[in-house]
């Protein structure tokens, strides 16, 4: 599909034009079902933070990482590509704008699929810098008031290029089942990510929704194994482990639990973001939300990461989902 092309607000704000449509696998949505995600300052205060992530099921942190050290972490990740063909040829590292002479089902990283071979898998596992950053460490340990975090080791990185397909709609919490305690997901796009270039977008306001997903869940799955009462992949999830592909056929094909937890039709809005290196988003297990086909307007290729944190504590009490903390691999079946 061509690009989109609009004026893209590029300041996380609530303000500027919506996009006319925005694509999602195979489906798009409509501007009217669109809406800005809210930004808040690195600057504002725990409480403002906390009340946003309760509130909202996310909160955007504008500039919480220096810029510098998030590009860097893009132009070596793309600067391991090198003979792939995934770059567009003249470009640098940095700028990540992918070739789109080359077969877009061979690039589709692990946000649209799975890597092309394992030289691939190796790049993706292995070039992540900011994982460990002590500002957003710190950040993690004050919106959640823990003494100490844990970083699961199963952190994911993805590209997604023009063309290509997005993650579909989900919870987090349907690949962590095998532990009850809270995690906090961290989404750091590595490089800016417009509107319409493949970044996250939410369902507003509905944390409630996936935990009343999750409740009919668990009664549908009372006759199953232990082990499939975990897994996404179960004989009552799709092939993918997601909820849908796109934010229409997500409304249809739930529409019976989302009546009964007090949904109508209209309240479906998907929320966008212009996103710049160095913002991070947490989000709640329960939040319902993809990331959309990338069509950015320059052709830059969308890589991010996701990292998912538990309290200590919990972790050291048996908690937390333990198959998460071995590194990802294409087999995995999480
Ligand atoms: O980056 C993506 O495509 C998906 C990331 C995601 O679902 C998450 O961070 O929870
Ligand atoms: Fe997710």
């Amino acid at each position: 599909m061509a690009p989109v092309l609009v004026e893209s607000p590029n300041e996380g704000s609530i303000d500027g034009d919506l996009p006319s449509k925005l694509r999602a696998n195979q489906g798009t949505v409509l501007q009217e079902k669109l809406g800005w995600l809210k930004a808040t300052p690195s600057s504002a205060s725990t409480v403002e933070i906390r009340q946003r992530l309760e509130e909202d099921g996310y909160v955007w942190i504008k500039g919480l990482l220096p810029q510098e050290d998030v590009l860097d972490m893009r132009r070596h990740f793309f600067s391991q590509f090198d003979g792939t063909g995934l770059l567009k040829p003249g470009t640098s590292y940095v700028d990540g704008i992918y070739n789109s002479d080359e077969d877009v089902s061979l690039h589709r990283g692990v946000g649209g699929g799975n890597p092309a071979g394992e030289a691939e898998l190796r790049h993706l596992t292995e070039a992540h810098t900011t994982k460990n950053h002590p500002q957003l460490r710190g950040m993690v340990r004050s919106v959640m008031g823990w003494e100490e975090e844990v970083m699961l080791q199963r952190t994911l990185l993805r590209h997604s290029v023009p063309g290509g397909d997005s993650t579909g709609i989900h919870y987090d919490r349907l690949f962590l089942r095998g532990g009850n305690a809270y995690f906090l997901t961290a989404w750091v796009p590595v490089g800016d990510v417009s509107s319409i270039g493949g970044g996250l977008y939410y369902l507003a306001d509905s944390v409630s929704l996936g935990e009343a997903m999750e409740t009919d869940y668990s009664e549908r799955a009372k006759s199953f194994t232990e082990e499939e009462k975990i897994s996404a992949f179960n004989q009552s999830m799709g092939s993918t482990g997601y909820l849908a592909d796109h934010p229409d056929q997500f409304a249809e094909e739930h529409e019976r639990v989302a009546t009964k937890a007090g949904w109508s039709s209209d309240r479906y809005k998907w929320l966008i973001g212009d996103f710049e290196a160095g913002d991070v988003v947490f989000h709640h297990p329960s939040v319902i939300h993809g990331s959309c086909g990338n069509d950015d307007p320059q052709g830059r290729i969308r890589l991010s990461t996701d990292l998912r944190f538990y309290n200590k504590a919990d972790f050291d009490q048996g908690a937390a989902d333990n198959r998460w903390t071995k590194y990802w691999h294409v087999d995995d079946k999480l």
